[in-house]
Order: structure tokens, then C-alpha cells, then sequence
């Protein structure tokens, strides 16, 4: 319990009954949920035992066995309804988001308006969840396919998309007929008991929605454990560290079971001599340095042709040194704070690497804001003579290393010369480099943008990355198959039994 309560805390401890989450969920228990906008916590939250997990699933697994047999387009109206609320409650879920991560507001609100736009991709994808007919080898056989739910989905979410992350997965596997459990980051509780209670809500006005067909564990890694060895989860979608990804896909490989993995980004991009400068800088900035460089597709690397770098560099340098710092609640600062300690504490040990590897670092000093239990740093722009030590990490902070390129080939090496592959992008006009870029021998990541940063995928395209970061797809396009089990039909409406492959076994 607090005692003295701060400002935000009071904010926070009246959102969340606002937004329908019961006061035993965030008071007196074992988590404290710290802000980052000045480091004071804002609520304590019960987690759940390791042990409970089991029933928790096996309540979740009941669910499923209901819900797999309503009609998809019935399943889509719990959807949009989820959708409806989650309108109603924008602007709360929002706020509650830059509360306890610290978005600057629009980022919050967009995170919330990521989750709206899934919904209605789900609603209409209810109706859409098609099969195929194959033309079979064999006279009077028809051959089909169809697509089942497959179960309880696991969902483990990091805290830099507290929200967002779960809808791309749950709204689908909603319409898909599968049951979610859900594990979120450790860092972002709140606003996923608000998502909870946002869901039940709907989920009382669908009416006749099974129980448990939405559970939220809050706990610790344990929790997370657990949800991935339980042989009754057949799909565990999770994001976050390419370390956390490697253990979790492992362990699911021991049980056969599907993983959907959307881990680190080292995301780069390419500006050659045909780009609108003015263009890129703008992109360079949101790219690089919004969210204070904590998305998974925040631009890491800049790789400028040699004949634009002088006239690119130095600008983009000056945009580092004045862009706003500062606390996102209460001034319009476009960079806000970092997670916690342990992320600036990265920062500076990234920085330091990049200055022993002959690198030139402008920005990157930490800017007192709210004292000295919350991180806020001038994000950091830094020059690098070769892609070597930390610029083939992903460090999750706001650092841009830039490096000189002198051929279009030379340059997509580089870009795709780290062990990750979620998203890059080219600046550029001219459509023979552009194409290139685009073609089976440009990059080799999940995302590709032209004239735009790594940032901002919107829901309807496969949203994931190859390599380290994981190779799992999310959200929009086909991304529904992989809540589902594909089964394939051989239909013998005939009087014989012709075998295929003209196979003979006359008995
Ligand atoms: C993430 O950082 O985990 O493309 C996801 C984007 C957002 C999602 C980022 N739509 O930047």
C-alpha cells in the first residue's frame, strides 16, 4: 500500500476502477508497479503462483472446447464489441499506457487505436477464414481443406506494447475460436488487468461467451514457464528479447508445440542519392528516436551514400541536439523516458563500446527531468567507421549508429550484415535502386519499407521479422493460420476404392 500517495498513483489508482478493474487487483500485493515518468509507484499488484497456472489453463482449455463450436461470424461479434469498448475507453487505456511506460500521449492513444484497427480486421476476417478445394487425382474424390481452432493460445507480451501486442494475437485467435492466456510483461500489469476488465465487459455483452475464454496471469517469469510447457497450449505467441525468444522456442520445440516469435530488431536503413533529404530527416527522427527508441522496429542503423552524407549527417545531428526531452505528461516532449535503470545502464554501456570501436558519439547524456529514480536521455546519434561491436546488437534504447556507403550492394550487405531481420527501409527515387532493394537479392527482412522509416507497420500487413528475430507473423495478411490447425480432407463419393499413386491392394 502507499502511503503518500504521488500524482500519479492518484491517476493511475482512479483510471483503473474507471476502466472497470476491481481494487484488490492493485492494491497491497506483492509487485510494485514503478512509472517511469518519475520512477514513484504507482499501485502493488497480486501475482499469480506458479502453481495455479495449470488450472488456469485447464479452466481456459474448457473455454475452448465451447467456444470452437460457435460459428466464426458469432465469434467475430465478440470482437467487435471488444472493438466497441476498447473506442469507449481510448483516451483512459491510452493515459493508463503513458502512465506506466511512459508514451508520449499520441503514442498511447496510438497503441489503443493499433488495437481498435485489429478488432475490425478480425471482425471481417471472421467471415473470411477460408478453406480451399484441390482437384483430386483420383475419379468421385474431392479433396478439401479447412481450418479448425487449435486451442488455448499463449500470449507473452514485453512491455513496450503493453496492449497492443496482445490484441494482434487475441483478436484473431478470438475469430479463430481459440481460448487466450495471456502473460504480460512484468513492467506493464496495469494496463493489462484495464484490457482484461475492457474485455470482460465485452464479452458480458456478447452474452452467452464461455468463461475463461480470456485469462490473464500476472506474475513472474515462472508464470511465463509454465504456460509454455503446459502440453495443453499448442501456440505460444511471445515478444520480446531475442534471449527470452530462444529459450521459449526451445522449450516449445521439446513438445512439438507452435511458436509464434517476434524478438530483437536491429532495424536499418538505407539512404541513397536519389532521397528527399527533407523527407528523410523527418523519418530518420520519428524512426529513430520516437518511443525513446523502445520498439522493436526503432531505425538502429543509417547507412548514407557517401555523395549525401555531409549534407545529411550534420542536419540530422542538429535535430539530435534539439529535439524535446522530457517528462510526456506534462510538456509536449517527443522523447520521453527510458523503461528503467537497467535500460539506461545498457545505453551507456552500448555508448562506451561504440566510442572503443572509433566511434563519434553526439548526444546520449542523461537529462535530469523528474530526479534520480526515473531515465531520460538525449538520444544519441553516433558515427561509426565499420558495423562492428555494438551496432550489430539491439541495444533498447534510443541509439542511431550511422555508417558511409559507396555502392547500393555494398550497402544492403551492411543492412542485412547482423544476426536480426524484423524491419528496414530504403530512402530513395530512384526505382531501379528501389527495386532492387525490394527484390529477392535486397533485404532480408520480414519488413521493407520505401521512403519511410523501420517504425509504425500498420495491423494489416504480417507484422515479424527472420533470423534472431524469430520468424513468427502477427496481425494482419494470413497471419490467422497460425492460430489454426489446417485439415485436410479426402472425400470418396464414388463405389470403388481407387487408391492414390495408383497403388493396387485388391483383397
Ligand atoms: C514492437 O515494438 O514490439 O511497427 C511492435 C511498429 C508498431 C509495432 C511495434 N506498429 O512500430
Amino acid at each position: 500500500m502507499l502511503d503518500t500517495p504521488t500524482s500519479l498513483a492518484t491517476e493511475a489508482q482512479s483510471l483503473l476502477p474507471s476502466l472497470g478493474v476491481a481494487e484488490t487487483a492493485f492494491r497491497g500485493g506483492s509487485r510494485q508497479v514503478v512509472s517511469p515518468v518519475d520512477g514513484e509507484v504507482l499501485a502493488s499488484v497480486p501475482t499469480v503462483d506458479p502453481a495455479a497456472v495449470g488450472e488456469a489453463i485447464g479452466r481456459a482449455h474448457e473455454a475452448f472446447l465451447k467456444w470452437r463450436e460457435v460459428p466464426a461470424p458469432r465469434r467475430g461479434e465478440l470482437v467487435r464489441l471488444l472493438g466497441e469498448e476498447l473506442r469507449a475507453h481510448k483516451d483512459a487505456l491510452g493515459r493508463l499506457v503513458s502512465l506506466e511506460v511512459g508514451k508520449a500521449p499520441s503514442e498511447g492513444l496510438g497503441e489503443v487505436q493499433e488495437m481498435i484497427d485489429i478488432c475490425d480486421f478480425a471482425v471481417g476476417l471472421s467471415r473470411q477464414l477460408y478453406g480451399l478445394v484441390i482437384p483430386s487425382e483420383r475419379a468421385d474424390h474431392k479433396l478439401t481443406e479447412q481450418w479448425h481452432p487449435i486451442g488455448v493460445v499463449g500470449v507473452i507480451s514485453a512491455f513496450n506494447f503493453p496492449v497492443a501486442v496482445w490484441s494482434w494475437n487475441a483478436a484473431l485467435a478470438f475469430v479463430c475460436g481459440d481460448a487466450v492466456v495471456w502473460k504480460p510483461s512484468e513492467k506493464a500489469p496495469l494496463t493489462a488487468l484495464a484490457v482484461q476488465a475492457i474485455f470482460e465487459r465485452a464479452a458480458a455483452r456478447f452474452g452467452d461467451a464461455p468463461a475463461n475464454l480470456s485469462t490473464l496471469l500476472v506474475g513472474e517469469r515462472e508464470v511465463g514457464e509454465a504456460l509454455v510447457d503446459d502440453p495443453r497450449v499448442p501456440v505460444v505467441s511471445a515478444t520480446g528479447s531475442t534471449r527470452m525468444g530462444r529459450a521459449v522456442g526451445e522449450r516449445l520445440a521439446r513438445r512439438f508445440a507452435r511458436a509464434i516469435l517476434e524478438l530483437g530488431g536491429n532495424n536499418a536503413s538505407i539512404v541513397t542519392p536519389s532521397a528527399d533529404l527533407d523527407l528523410t530527416l523527418r523519418a530518420v527522427a520519428f524512426g529513430a528516436m520516437g518511443t525513446a527508441g523502445q520498439r522493436c522496429t526503432t531505425m538502429r542503423r543509417l547507412i548514407v551514400h557517401e555523395s549525401v552524407y555531409d549534407t545529411l549527417v550534420p542536419r540530422l545531428a542538429k535535430v539530435y541536439r534539439s529535439i524535446s526531452v522530457g517528462n510526456p505528461l506534462t510538456s509536449d516532449a517527443l522523447v520521453g523516458p527510458l523503461i528503467d535503470r537497467a535500460a539506461f545502464e545498457a545505453m551507456g554501456r552500448a555508448l562506451e563500446a561504440a566510442k572503443a570501436a572509433g566511434g563519434t558519439v553526439h548526444g546520449g547524456e542523461r537529462v535530469d527531468v523528474n530526479g534520480a529514480n526515473s531515465f531520460y536521455v538525449r538520444p544519441a546519434l553516433v558515427e561509426m567507421p565499420a558495423q562492428t561491436g555494438p551496432v550489430v546488437e539491439e541495444t533498447f534504447a534510443p541509439i542511431l549508429y550511422v555508417l558511409k556507403y559507396r555502392d547500393l550492394a555494398q550497402a544492403i550487405a551492411l543492412q542485412n550484415g547482423v544476426p536480426q531481420g524484423l524491419s528496414s527501409s530504403i530512402f530513395g527515387t530512384d526505382m531501379r535502386e528501389v527495386e532492387r532493394y525490394l527484390s529477392a537479392a535486397g533485404s532480408d527482412c520480414g519488413i521493407a519499407n520505401v521512403n519511410m522509416g523501420t517504425s509504425g507497420a500498420e495491423i494489416g500487413g504480417a507484422f515479424g521479422g527472420e533470423k534472431e528475430t524469430g520468424g513468427g507473423r502477427e496481425s494482419g495478411s494470413d497471419a490467422w493460420k497460425a492460430y489454426m490447425r489446417r485439415q485436410t480432407n479426402a472425400i470418396n463419393y464414388g463405389r470403388s476404392l481407387p487408391l492414390a499413386q495408383g497403388v493396387k491392394f485388391d483383397v
